[in-house]
Parts: structure tokens; sequence; C-alpha cells
């Protein structure tokens, strides 16, 4: 009889230490709490990968319109806490996370007309970082998180055109993810202007819910081998699409000079050697930039966003 009483407490407590995204740091300057950062009160995560809400979480209590600016190649961190403002009472062994909660961490960005205003669905998005499994320590991006106070630290990809952006965090927690449906998935979305940086909007976007398949060998996955959580020591794959690849430099080289004519008997006007580079910005509303493609074909991604595809 003590077994069947003992077994449901265990697990209970397994169950608990979960997380929310509330705050963000640029470049080591704390932005303050809840400022630009769309969060629930609740810590539950969402398991079902087709959610309509895993794209920036449900039952939003704090929304401000803050719009925090991000020059491009920052140090950005988002700050995870087990409860709004972070611990649950004095010495909390679940703040930011229980650390049973072993997983990846990522960030997404969506192009926006709007930080402060866009709709946290039907977006298109594409990844900027991802911390998986070190498997010569054994060691998750939830581990790194942790081991950080809470912040998990990315750098803004230096080739990410200016403008709003919803920014996702998000951190899957793998400890009962050997059956499908077991992973948890917890994200907050931040409000962002990306200040300088290049022509980029993306590569690999991606919709939430569709980003991920309950089946995905990162998703569905046993991460203990005789008890140890590190994938019995072998990769691990992060869901999702492949992270954003700045060109060589960062920003996308400056468009080359016109080349000069040689010929004198040229009857063609020159084309200008412009327009966006390849994966750069063409067309949207509210674009006032190129809208012809140096290398490839402009194709409407949607409303508000073209984008120069190979
Ligand atoms: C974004 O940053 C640019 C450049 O600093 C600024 O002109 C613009 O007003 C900012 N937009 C928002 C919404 O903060
Ligand atoms: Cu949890």
């Amino acid at each position: 009889m003590k077994v069947t009483l003992i077994l449901p407490l265990a697990f209970a407590a397994v169950a608990y230490g979960h997380t929310i995204f509330q705050k963000v740091s640029v470049n080591g300057v704390d932005q303050g709490q809840l400022k630009g950062v769309r969060a629930p009160s609740s810590d539950y995560p969402i398991t079902d990968v087709n959610d309509a809400d895993i794209g920036c979480n449900k039952a939003i209590q704090f929304k401000d319109s803050n719009v925090i600016n991000i020059p491009a190649g920052a140090r950005v961190g988002a700050w995870w806490g087990h409860v709004i403002g972070g611990a649950q009472g004095a010495n909390d062994p679940d703040n930011p996370i229980a650390k049973s909660h072993k997983g990846p961490t990522m960030v997404y960005l969506a192009k926006v007309p709007s930080a402060a205003t866009a709709d946290g669905r039907g977006l298109k998005w594409f990844k900027i970082a991802e911390d998986g499994l070190d498997t010569s320590s054994g060691t998750w991006g939830v581990d790194r998180m942790i081991n950080s106070g809470g912040w998990q630290y990315f750098e803004m990809p230096t080739c990410v055109a200016p403008g709003n952006y919803l920014m996702r965090a998000e951190l899957i927690a793998l400890h009962s993810a050997y059956s499908a449906g077991g992973a948890q998935f917890y994200m907050e979305c931040a409000q962002i202007n990306i200040t300088g940086g290049g022509t980029s909007t993306g590569t690999d976007l991606v919709s939430f819910p569709g980003a991920y398949q309950a089946n995905h060998a990162g998703i569905t996955i046993n991460i203990y081998e005789n008890s140890i959580p590190n994938n019995g020591g072998k990769p691990y794959t992060v869901p999702g699409p492949p992270v954003l690849k700045c060109p060589a430099g960062g920003n996308p080289a400056p468009q080359p000079a016109q080349p000069t004519t040689t010929s004198s008997t040229v009857t063609q006007p020159r084309q200008p050697a412009s327009g966006a580079v390849l994966y750069g910005q063409c067309g949207g509303q509210g674009w006032s930039g190129p809208t012809s493609c140096a290398q490839g074909t402009c194709k409407a991604v949607n409303d508000w966003y073209s984008q120069c595809q190979p």
C-alpha cells in the first residue's frame, strides 16, 4: 500500500518545475522584467506540437507596447524563471527550471510590420540560434541556461535586416519524451526592433504549428541510458529548421560596382546592378528598399514580406 502512495508523489515531483521566459538583455543590459515580452502567468508547457499557440504561447497575461532595440551582432539574453518574477519562494530548487528538464534551447525570429501589435499566430519563422546536447560533457542547452542564472545567451546574427520582429525563445524539456506527446515545449515571444544589420529576413522559414512533428527524433526520444540523461553519448538532433547562416564577414557584401562596358557598340541601356541579395527582402507592405533581385527571383512570402529566392 505504501508503494502505491509514494509513486504518484514521485511523479508529481517530476512534473513540476516548469519555466517562463520573461525578460531580455542586450549586450549585458537588462531590459527590465516583462518589458517587451509577452508572457502568461502559467508556467505550464505546451505538449501538442500542433497546438495553435505553440508560436507565442496562450493565455497571455503580460503584454505591453515596449519594443526592444537590438543591434545586429549583439549578445542577447533571454531570461527564464520558474514562475513570473523568478523563484517561487526562498531557495527554490526549481528556479529557473527543474534540473530534470534536460533538452535544447532555441531562438526564432519572424518579421512583422509592428512588433507591438503583431499577432503571434500565422507568422513565418526562421531559427537564429540553437543549443542542443554537448555529447562530450553530456550537458544540454537547458543546463547551460541554468548555469547562467536563467540566461539563455545567443548572438543576434549580423546579417539580419533592420526592422520589427517577434523573437521566440524556446526550450524543450525531454525528461518524459520517451513516448509521443511527452516532450514539454516552453516558449514566449519578445517584441524587438533590429537596428543596423544586413538584408536577410531569414531562410528555411517555418510555421508554428507546423515546424515540429511529434515523431521527430529530437522530440520523441529516450535521453536516458542507465538513468543518465545524456542520450547515451550519442548526438542529438535539435528539431526545426537549420539555423540562419550569415555570409562570411557578417553583412552581405556591398553591391559590386557596375561593370564598365568596354564595347562602344552597346545600344542596350545598362541594367543597374542593383537589387536585393539572395534571401534579402525585395518587397512587401511598407517596404521601401529594392524590389528586384540581384540574384534569384522575388517571391511574395506574405503581405509584408517578399524575398529573393534561388
Ligand atoms: C527601430 O529602429 C530604427 C533605427 O534606430 C528607428 O528609426 C525606429 O523608430 C525603430 N522602430 C521601433 C518600432 O522602435
Ligand atoms: Cu516541467
